[in-house]
């Protein structure tokens, strides 16, 4: 298990410091940079005792019983974690046991909260299941031997697997409470991603909080996964074309480019905060490239019109690239160039290319609007090459 040496570390570290007597001043550590202790780093489950049924049917809702103690299934869509972009550990409902990373979540379009693997360490079970007229792979706790869900061999890189999991059978617990729940040990993916910044001395030990901050814009290239922030008009047709691209891992809506911290929408539409409504994407490089991602962007929407797509006028609407990276921002010079080059366009092309910025989520109703308001006000259309 990769987090053992830290708790190792962890332990020689307050130790050390303990015998020294010595409370040193909080260190400014760079996101990447590993936190060199946690506050709790202790893994709740190990001396878990599983409640009798009695018990349990007392603890847990009656969709919690069901789904982890009778195998059942809840709704697509109509569930706590199909949709949750948050990051952050997904843990047994019952053990606390942790079981799933929301780095590992991607959009299956299943409507079930979806993962490509299970978290490094976990023992997670899997069971034959010929229940229904079908063979299915069914997944199971190892402590609390809940029923999760099933996996699937039909997922995206780097496993291909798809962990198909019941919301009602898992508990979140944000990136942010991490150490102080109890998962301090898990932390160190996160800051690897560059999603968290550690800044941590050896005595925050002794604090009851640990000091992490979100990074806002998840401006990260890690091995297999990268960030891209587009905007080109209302995002709710843009999502809906981004997230249906092969590589696309994940997207999330929200506001970039302004000047207001936490917009909302409704001050956003006003067009005088100076965000963009935009999309983050999270992709697999080695399966899309920047430049593919770019070349569809250039199909998807109208790159001509100023502060303008469509029916849709404001600087909101306008059309921008959030470059990531010094690459990003090369890549996307030159794919601008040559699209203007080509002549597809009549006009010439307008798209703003800035350095990205905060990238703040919209509200819950935005996410996936047009999966969740089939039907719904869409001006984006994906056009032949
Ligand atoms: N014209 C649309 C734009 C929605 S988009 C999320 C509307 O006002 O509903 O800005």
């Amino acid at each position: 298990m990769k987090s053992m040496p830290l708790i190792t570390l962890l332990g020689i570290g307050v130790v050390a410091v303990l015998a020294a007597g010595i409370i040193t001043g909080v260190r400014k550590a760079s996101p990447t940079e590993l936190p060199q202790v946690s506050t709790n780093p202790s893994t709740p489950m190990k001396e878990f005792q599983k409640p009798d049924p009695a018990e349990l049917k007392k603890k847990l809702t009656p969709e919690q019983f069901a789904i982890t103690q009778q195998c059942g299934t809840e709704p697509a869509f109509r569930n706590a974690y199909w949709d949750n972009h948050k990051p952050g550990l997904y843990v047994d409902v019952v053990s606390g046991e942790p079981l799933f990373s929301s780095l590992d979540k991607f959009d299956s379009g299943s409507g079930w909260p979806s993962f490509t693997r299970p978290v490094a360490g976990t023992g997670i079970v899997e069971k034959k299941d010929t229940n229904h007229g079908m063979v299915r792979t069914e997944v199971r706790s190892k402590q609390a031997d809940s029923h999760l869900g099933h996996v699937f061999n039909d997922g995206p890189a780097p496993t291909q697997m798809r962990y198909c999991i019941n919301s009602a059978s898992l508990r979140f617990i944000p990136m942010e409470q991490l150490a102080t729940a109890g998962y301090g040990a898990h932390l160190e993916p996160f800051v690897k991603a560059g999603l968290i910044k550690a800044s941590v001395s050896v005595a925050a030990a002794a604090l009851p909080a640990p000091v992490v901050a979100p990074v806002p814009a998840a401006a990260t290239a890690t091995t297999n996964r990268e960030t891209a922030i587009l905007a080109g008009g209302c995002f709710w047709g843009m999502e809906e074309i981004l997230r249906k691209i092969p590589g696309v891992i994940e997207s999330t809506v929200g506001y970039c480019g302004g000047n207001v911290p936490n917009p909302t929408y409704k001050q956003v539409c006003t067009g005088l905060t100076g965000h963009a409504e935009a999309i983050q994407i999270v992709f697999e490089p080695t399966q899309l490239s920047y430049e593919q991602l770019l070349g569809y962007f250039f199909r998807m929407h109208d790159p001509t019109t100023k502060n303008q797509q469509h029916n849709d006028i404001g600087t909101q609407y306008r059309s921008a690239i959030f470059y990531t990276t010094d690459a990003q921002k090369q890549t996307a010079e030159r794919v601008k160039a040559d699209v203007d080059k080509s002549g597809r366009f009549k006009r010439p092309i307008v798209t703003e290319i800035s350095k990205s910025a905060p990238f703040y989520s919209a509200e819950d109703y935005h996410q996936k609007y047009l999966v969740k308001n089939p039907g719904g006000y869409n001006c984006h259309v994906l056009l032949d090459k």
